[in-house]
């Protein structure tokens, strides 16, 4: 049972029990919990990604050589909670892989309050070796007690080359203590366990960094692109990083296009220099118009939900119209259509919304398949339209899966040139015709606990955000979609003016 739990869950369970349940259960806990399995290092990876201890961009390591990521494990100090778990699956794998010790030494300075962790929650003595002697006092370069033929077990976080292990272990060693183990948190899979061995060190490790992008690249956190670069380096050590190639412009791309409103839409994001998308989300009629009047100037489309507005009519939509052509930008209902092709022509074409009639671009879902965009192409004809197929969602736990997503994405290659692009966390298809919209997008604040390297965080409704930054950058996706970060905005135009500079310049960028 409490190998499928996450830890932090045993954690919790722990902190609600009377004392001595506590100490019953975390002697049960550690007992069997004694292996590190997929899920954990599922759990460990997703974890230090959402905490930003993964970056990625262009990093010069201790080494003096150039990563396009950086493992930044110091920031575990201000997560306490996951520190602990973290801590014990590193305890878990010392107890698995049967090392003996008397005392732990934590590398300075990363791996120090995880040593201190595994100290304080085991009960094992720590030693810590000084970088430099102290000038006063004791002038010990080795704090803490041990004997001479102490067994000492090493604690570091990253090991790329092991320099910083092979230093601290040569003057341990003249000092009396015997070293042939550690345990770390992350191989880069550079030559460090190669060069622990031969130094007569044994390496344990919770996660291959190979292991840990593919979790990431799994679950929808890093893009192909990302991916590709790191599984292209030499031993995924960082040391020959594959500079990303440059995007096309907008306008370059929808040249590439045959679709007119994808070549329309280009041109205005770069007319605009604005990859912006306003969600219109406002059920009050005049309140949504003098929004959009507010925000239009700055956005490439507007994206509405009809079936929401109070007081629906076609004046609306006139005036709608009319704003979209003063202040030049598309149109999107936001339909998300998914039902057989028959009702999806007369949900289209019919009923009071009569969408085709004033929509540029309407989304599908794409679990219908492509009787879905023959029934949109069929209504659509003699008027310039698009779609975008929904292949991802933003919400927390949805069902859509990673094969899902790749039927969609077969289904857009496949579909000739009514489908624009999609809807999705990050950037799925190379062809550069096919653009990709991301919605759940927020600009960057003071989140939880106050740390702003949170990348990810939600609505009470499981909806979950990113950066403008981190989408277009990172996830490599084309055009953002925001609702409530505008909206609900003190100032709006301040917000919208804001959301557009940042995702433009990513692009460009
Ligand atoms: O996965 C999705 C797809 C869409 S189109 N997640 C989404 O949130 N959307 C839409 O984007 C959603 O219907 C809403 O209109 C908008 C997000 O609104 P916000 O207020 O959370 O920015």
């Amino acid at each position: 049972m409490y190998h499928n739990n996450s830890i932090n869950n045993v954690i919790f369970l722990i902190d609600s029990c009377s004392k001595c349940n506590r100490d019953f259960f975390i002697f049960f806990f550690k007992y069997f919990h004694n292996t590190i399995m997929h899920g954990d290092k599922k759990h460990i990876s997703l974890k230090l990604y959402e905490i930003g201890a993964i970056k990625f961009g262009s990093f010069v390591l201790k080494s003096g050589i150039t990563s396009p990521y950086y493992i930044d494990l110091r920031l575990l100090r201000s997560y306490p909670l996951f520190l602990r778990t973290l801590s014990n699956y590193l305890f878990n794998k010392i107890r698995a892989d049967h090392i003996s010790y008397d005392v732990i030494c934590g590398i300075p300075n990363t791996a120090l309050p995880i040593a201190t962790s595994i100290s304080l929650d085991q009960n094992i003595p720590t030693i810590f070796k000084r970088d430099v002697i102290k000038e006063h006092g004791t002038k010990t370069l080795i704090e803490g007690l041990y004997k001479k033929d102490d067994k000492c077990l090493i604690i570091e976080d990253v090991v790329t080359s092991g320099n910083s292990i092979i230093d601290s272990v040569k003057i341990l060693r003249k000092n009396g203590l015997i070293i042939t183990d550690a345990c770390f948190v992350i191989d880069r899979e550079g030559d460090g366990i190669q060069n622990l061995t031969s130094n007569g060190i044994k390496a344990h490790y919770l996660l291959k960094i190979s292991e840990l992008m593919e979790i990431l690249f799994e679950n929808g956190k890093i893009s192909p692109d990302i991916y590709q670069t790191f599984m292209k380096m030499d031993n995924y050590s960082g040391k020959t990083p594959t500079i990303p190639t440059k995007r096309l412009t907008f306008s370059e791309r929808g040249e590439t296009s045959k679709n007119g409103v994808t070549k329309r839409l280009c041109k205005i994001i770069d007319d605009k220099k604005s990859n912006l998308v306003f969600s219109a989300d406002i059920s009050d009629l005049d309140r949504l118009l003098k929004m959009v009047d507010l925000v239009g100037p700055h956005v490439c489309c507007v994206k509405t939900h009809v079936d929401i507005i109070n007081r629906f009519s076609v004046d609306f939509i006139n005036k709608l119209k009319a704003l979209a052509s003063q202040h030049n930008f598309l149109i999107m209902e936001d339909r998300k259509f998914a039902d057989i092709g028959n009702i999806l022509k007369l949900q289209y074409e019919g009923g009071m919304y009569k969408i085709v009639e004033w929509a540029d671009i309407v989304t599908v879902h794409g679990l219908i398949g492509h009787w879905a965009i023959e029934a949109l192409k069929k209504v659509s004809i003699g008027r310039e339209r698009a779609c975008l197929l929904v292949a991802e969602m933003s919400c927390q736990d949805n069902f859509l899966t990673n094969d899902y997503t790749k039927n969609v994405c077969n289904l857009v290659e496949a579909s000739g040139d009514f489908v624009m692009g999609l809807v999705c966390q990050r950037k799925l298809l190379d062809n550069p015709s096919f653009l990709h919209f991301t919605p759940g997008v927020k600009l960057p604040q003071t989140l939880i606990n106050g740390h702003e390297n949170i990348k990810k965080y939600q609505d009470d409704l499981g909806q979950a955000y990113n950066t403008p930054d981190y989408v277009i950058s990172q996830a490599m996706s084309d055009i953002i979609i925001v609702g409530r970060d505008i909206y609900e905005s003190l100032d709006p135009l301040a917000a919208v003016t804001r959301l557009k500079q940042i995702s433009y310049k990513a692009y460009t960028d």
